[in-house]
């Protein structure tokens, strides 16, 4: 199956018993057993729900994965690659992820024995020169949260696995997802989501995945998810399945939208700098061109003025575009990264990194192009 038809059909097979089309929302937490041990396949909801289950075969075919795992959020899903690893273990990371990710390796597996090294990983050499014999995961995130850089993923991948088969190399796909990446096919062993985001679509679920391609991966995986228990809902995963089917013309209208914005805020004159992927004068513009079908609908921009009063005047005054954290949804949102969603990375890092109050990340929804060009303007020139 070619990727559209994937996001519709990928992984899904027709209720049994009815022949309904989507899997029905099996809100049960148990099944029952006709004696100890004998059951359908279910035993409880924690190891394995129905809607659940195909949700995460529709995750696995998204992203050329065998396996797929829903859980109750992005972090969740973060969490448990983590527990995959011992104490001393050491990752090495990119040093603009997105702050829940930076706190959860800084504040809470740091202090259960892993180091972690952050590098800049626009260039393959910044993560091979920080692999050690310790180094047991390297964590990209690409595009990056809210700098929108990128890290060329076949190539850090191949460098890593030269020095070491072993070292895992994980993915976080929410940027990008998979209708513009998929990082399995580039060399990763684990794709991580945020479903909240683009696979949902709709701004009203918070959930995670991982997809790998590797049997015993997969086992371990899933151990972990059963074992720390969690899981996503039944709801939720009803939900995301019925986001996952319009992601790919979804994705479209992000991409066109995405580039007009980017376009129109390069222009402008209250405007300093624009980070999109798309435009020629990126960074790593042509690496992006290589790894990915197209740039997506994240844009982050700088103010010429770079008071924090400046950013507040655009941010408390957009109208189409609505001020909230999160992304990936229908509607457009703006955010303002040192006090919102990046606020627990201590100032000296962000500030290292550029995060800075005149920075300001939009997520373009699927609106009309001329309201949220028109919405910008305005808020620009109060
Ligand atoms: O919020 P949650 O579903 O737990 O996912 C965490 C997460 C992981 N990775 C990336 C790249 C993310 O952007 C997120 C969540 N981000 C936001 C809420 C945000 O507004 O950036």
């Amino acid at each position: 199956m070619k990727f559209n038809t994937k996001t519709i059909h990928g992984g899904q097979k027709h209720e049994e018993a009815t022949g309904a089309v989507m899997p029905p929302v099996f809100l049960t937490s148990t099944y029952a057993q006709s004696s100890p041990g004998v059951h359908k396949g279910y035993e409880y909801s924690r190891g394995k729900n129905p809607t659940r289950a195909a949700l995460e075969s529709s995750f696995a075919a998204i992203e050329n994965g065998t396996h797929g795992f829903a859980f109750s959020s992005g972090l969740a899903a973060i969490d448990c690659v983590l527990r995959t690893l011992s104490p001393g273990d050491e990752v090495i990371a990119g040093d603009d992820l997105y702050g829940g990710t930076y706190r959860m390796f800084t504040r809470l597996f740091k202090k259960y024995g892993l180091e972690f090294s952050f590098v800049d990983m626009n260039k393959v050499n910044n993560v091979t020169e920080a692999i050690t014999e310790k180094t047991k995961l390297a964590w990209i995130e690409t595009p990056t949260n809210p700098l929108m850089k990128i890290a060329d993923i076949a190539a850090i991948a191949s460098a890593i696995k030269d020095v070491n088969e072993a070292i895992l190399v994980a993915v976080d796909n929410t940027f990008a997802t998979p209708y513009l990446q998929q990082p399995l096919t580039l060399g990763a062993d684990i794709v991580m989501h945020s479903a909240t985001k683009y696979l949902g679509g709709h701004s009203d679920i918070v959930m995670g995945a991982l997809m790998v391609k590797d049997a015993k991966l997969a086992e371990e995986l899933h151990f972990i998810q059963f074992a720390a228990g969690a899981i996503a809902g039944p709801m939720d995963s009803f939900l995301a399945l019925r986001g996952v089917k319009t992601l790919h013309i979804r994705m479209q209208r992000h991409c066109e939208n995405g580039r007009a914005v980017a376009k129109f805020l390069e222009n402008h004159p209250k405007v300093r700098e624009v980070y999109y992927p798309g435009l020629e004068n990126h960074p790593n513009h042509e690496i992006a061109k290589k790894q990915m079908k197209d740039f997506g609908g994240m844009v982050s921009f700088r103010l010429k003025d770079e008071s924090k009063a400046a950013a507040f005047k655009f941010l408390e005054n957009t109208k189409v575009f609505t001020l909230a954290e999160s992304l990936g949804g229908v509607e457009s949102l703006v955010n303002h990264p040192t006090t919102m969603t990046h606020a627990s990375i201590p100032e000296p890092e962000r500030l290292k990194i550029g995060i800075t109050d005149s920075l300001i990340r939009l997520s373009v929804g699927i609106e009309d192009e001329e309201d949220l060009l028109e919405d910008l303007d305005q808020a620009l020139n109060l």
